[in-house]
């Protein structure tokens, strides 16, 4: 198992519609990331600069790196376009975290 973290950009004043649209993350895209190794996934907001917070755990045999490629990955990037900066392809635009301390 291996925890990683990552920052991606909100759009101002859309903090409230991104929480609203987690607290009803389509169950089918649950089941996907489930289904992909990932688990114990929380997105914390920085309220001054907008960047949002992820981090996860995956499994040692994770499948994240086929998630892109999903249809109900797809669907979800292009349903949060509108509220997230993201790349070319509406994936979020992603920053991956150094991990620089760990107490257990
Ligand atoms: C985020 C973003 C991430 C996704 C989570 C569930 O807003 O789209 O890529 O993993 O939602």
């Amino acid at each position: 198992m291996e925890k990683i973290a990552f920052v991606m950009q909100l759009k101002p004043g859309c903090e409230q519609e991104y929480e609203k649209r987690h607290d009803e993350i389509w169950p089918e895209l649950v089941a996907q990331l489930k289904a992909a190794g990932v688990s114990d996934y929380s997105i914390f907001l920085h309220p001054q600069t907008l960047q949002l917070f992820g981090v996860l755990k995956r499994t040692d045999d994770h499948g994240m790196n086929e998630l892109p490629q999903t249809e109900i990955m797809q669907k979800w990037w292009a349903y949060m376009a509108d509220i997230m900066d993201t790349e070319a392809d509406n994936s979020p635009v992603s920053t991956p975290l150094k991990n620089v301390f760990y107490l257990e």
